[in-house]
């Protein structure tokens, strides 16, 4: 039986990273906790980490399919806060940004990590970004790392 699994630890990846500027309170936090994870646990230096700003969610998938097809990064991560409000608009904004993130990836074969908070209220977000819920930044992180790592084994087993 072949089994493949993924490592985190990751020294030599190229990740970028791609954050939205709604919400910067609660996505600063998702960026430190990623950040952290990409240092602590890939054992990346700071050099091969970029980050990049954007408006708010919804462009999140537009700035994601152009580093996806730089073809300079190994993983990206998308962060972002998304909160229900009154309106439809929740509707729209998370569901395009979760489906767009989720083509670029199918279509470009790398790993893009889904660091997007989607949550009922602000509360939540809180909780979700580095206080009880964990950070979801973090979690993206990590899911980033280990897909590098399955991507590469499954690409060597061909
Ligand atoms: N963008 C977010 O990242 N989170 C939100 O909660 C949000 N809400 O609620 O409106 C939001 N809207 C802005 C959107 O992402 C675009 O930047 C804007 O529509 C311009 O295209």
């Amino acid at each position: 039986m072949n089994v493949i699994e993924g490592i985190v630890n990751n020294p030599d990846a190229r990740v970028a990273i791609a954050i939205a500027r709604f919400n910067t309170f609660i996505n600063n936090s998702l960026l430190e906790g990623a950040r952290d994870t990409l240092k602590r646990f890939g054992g990346l230096p700071e050099e091969k980490i970029t980050v990049v700003w954007v408006p708010g969610a919804y462009e999140l998938p537009l700035a994601v399919k152009a580093l996806a097809e730089s073809k300079r990064y190994d993983a990206i991560i998308a962060l972002g806060t998304v909160i229900r409000g009154g309106t439809p608009h929740f509707e729209y904004v998370a569901g395009e940004c979760s489906s767009g993130l989720s083509n670029i990836a199918m279509n470009s074969n790398i790993p893009v990590a889904f660091g997007v908070l989607t949550t009922e209220n602000i509360e939540q977000a809180i909780e979700r970004a580095g206080t009880k819920a964990g950070n979801k930044g973090s979690e993206a992180a990590l899911a980033a790392l280990e897909m590098v790592s399955v991507m590469k084994a499954i690409k060597s087993e061909i």
